[in-house]
């Protein structure tokens, strides 16, 4: 899973330190079919079997390079991380951890043997870190890390820019292009995959995410700086870009942001690239009043043709829509809007042309019950009906994701505090398609479920027949 997709910090970080004129090697282990198993676990009373997927770390000579850099973003693959560390660690290898993993939980890559891990989302840390471990600067410039002594060093501040990372040379970008895209299956023009975070950081507070923790606000890429990352990712060859921001119109909170969408999104046509919104969109920034409390929620027509309007070759190929609880809507998170509203924004997103779409939702959360999800799923199959009716080849797929506990996050404290969680097994805890959390009205299993029953029921029973959560099988 996700081994051959675009490798989005890789191209951040790689060219931030060559700028800073070190050498950098990108030593890739997915890039391998090889499999080794690292481990068991149990869940719903089924002994599961933990796979690494790609070349061994064992195989990884420590001293190959002056310092070693690993980067983990995902709790789920934190034992493989530790254990990584561990090796290069016990052959004398000099090791910085950066990532959103580390940046929330520093302790477990302190305690596996790391030498610094990064606390500084914004890349303001990164060069002074490496520069430390190679020799090369005092440790008096360190900042936004945790050492391995224990100690630690504020973040910067103001934070890095996304505006101030420098740009990647095309021949950086290459090797980092995919050829899988996580929401779905892409046909072959639209590959290899590139990928450009053309900002950073969020003005929401979702209680579930780990973003409002890096403490930088929103900051995002001018118009002609999203254009030069766009630029190398053409150049080095790719015919679609995921564009991964936390939160890509924050920008139309600002004086004349709303013209900055509409010229990036016209920059992506002009270089003939096909946009994926893989990582989520918030529709309600794209109403008429910006998703402002109170503010008009009628769909602008214009953005809404910019963002998710498809001719077969640019625009919009795939989104991603975070509908998390649509029942619920404001009531649940802010940034939702309620059904009615929803629903006209979604039927404006099909209009425009857009040709797949995933639905995401969230199950399990801490009062839901049977009836609960019951009746969001009516909805959903109430949205496929009413989308699939504006156009019918319209790809429509529910994505069913089940809580869990990120490192940091005020849901993950509520968890702890409620006793919700029937595990503590990073590999299920990190993972969507494990649910790991009980409802004050039901079990895990009983999420598990109605995971399954979303699945089966909307994307097709044939999906779930594919394996056992029939939604890997989409990846
Ligand atoms: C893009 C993204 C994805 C993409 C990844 C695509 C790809 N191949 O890159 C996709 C959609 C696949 C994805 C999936 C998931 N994601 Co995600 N994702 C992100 C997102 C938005 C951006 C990651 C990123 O590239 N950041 C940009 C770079 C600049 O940040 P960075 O990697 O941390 O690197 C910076 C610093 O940390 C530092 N750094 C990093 N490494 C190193 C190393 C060294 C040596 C140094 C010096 C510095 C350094 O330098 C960089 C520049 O500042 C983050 C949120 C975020 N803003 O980071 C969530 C995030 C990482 N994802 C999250 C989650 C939960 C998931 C999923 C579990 C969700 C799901 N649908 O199943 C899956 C799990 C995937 C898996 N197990 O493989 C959570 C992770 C929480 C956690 N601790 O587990 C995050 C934090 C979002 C959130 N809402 O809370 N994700
Ligand atoms: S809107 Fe998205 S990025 Fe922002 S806090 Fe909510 S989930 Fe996180």
């Amino acid at each position: 899973m996700r081994r051959t997709e675009p490798l989005a910090s890789k191209q951040i970080l790689s060219a931030h330190l060559m700028d800073a004129g070190f050498e950098v090697t990108l030593v890739n282990l997915k890039d391998s079919e090889r499999e080794s198993e690292f481990g068991t676990t149990t869940w719903r009373g089924r002994r599961l079997t933990k796979v690494a997927v790609g070349a061994s770390w064992r195989d990884l000579d420590p001293r190959r390079f002056d310092v070693w850099g690993v980067t983990i973003n995902y709790l789920q693959e934190r034992e493989i991380a530790c254990a990584v560390i561990e090796h290069l660690k016990a052959g004398g290898g000099r090791v910085a951890v950066g990532g959103s993993d580390a940046f929330a939980e520093p302790e477990p890559y302190l305690k596996a043997g790391a030498d610094l891990v990064i606390r500084d989302k914004s890349g303001a840390a990164n060069v002074a870190a490496i520069g430390w471990l190679a020799g090369t600067s005092e440790a008096a410039g360190l900042t936004g890390v945790a050492l391995a002594d224990g100690s630690a060093r504020p973040a910067r501040r103001p934070p890095m820019s996304p505006q101030d990372w420098p740009v990647p040379d095309p021949s950086v970008v290459a090797p980092t292009l995919g050829m899988e895209y996580w929401e779905a299956p892409l046909p072959p023009e639209l590959k290899p995959i590139g990928v450009s975070m053309l900002d950073l950081g969020c003005d929401r507070h979702c209680d579930f995410c780990e973003t409002p923790t890096y403490r930088l606000g929103y900051k995002a890429m001018t118009p002609e700086r999203a254009e030069e990352w766009l630029t190398a990712q053409r150049d080095a060859g790719a015919r679609s870009v995921i564009i991964l921001s936390d939160q890509f119109l924050g920008r139309i909170l600002w004086p004349g942001g709303r013209e900055k969408i509409l010229e990036i999104m016209a920059t992506a046509r002009r270089l003939g690239l096909a946009v994926l919104w893989g990582n989520g969109i918030e529709i309600n920034k794209a109403t008429l009043g910006r998703g402002r409390r109170g503010g008009d929620r009628t769909p602008d027509e214009e953005l809404v043709s910019a963002l998710w309007g498809w001719d077969g070759e640019v625009g919009c190929a795939q989104v991603y829509v975070p509908a998390e609880r649509p029942s619920t809507g404001p009531g649940s998170y802010e940034k939702l809007l309620p059904w009615r509203e929803h629903c006209t924004m979604m039927e404006a997103i099909a209009r425009a042309g857009v040709p797949d779409i995933n639905y995401g939702v969230i199950v399990g959360l801490p009062d839901d019950t049977d009836e609960e999800l019951a009746r969001t799923l009516e909805l959903v199959h109430d949205m496929k009906s009413r989308l699939t009716s504006i156009n019918p080849a319209l790809k429509f797929r529910v994505m069913p994701f089940a809580l869990r506990p990120l490192p940091g996050t005020p849901q993950s404290h509520e968890l702890h505090r409620q006793k919700l969680l029937r595990f503590d097994d990073p590999a299920i805890l990190g993972g969507f398609w494990t649910a790991c959390a009980d409802t004050h009205h039901m079990s895990y299993a009983q999420v598990a479920d109605w995971q399954s029953r979303y699945i089966e029921e909307i994307n097709g029973a044939e999906t779930v027949a594919k394996n056992w959560q029939g939604v890997t099988a989409m990846y």
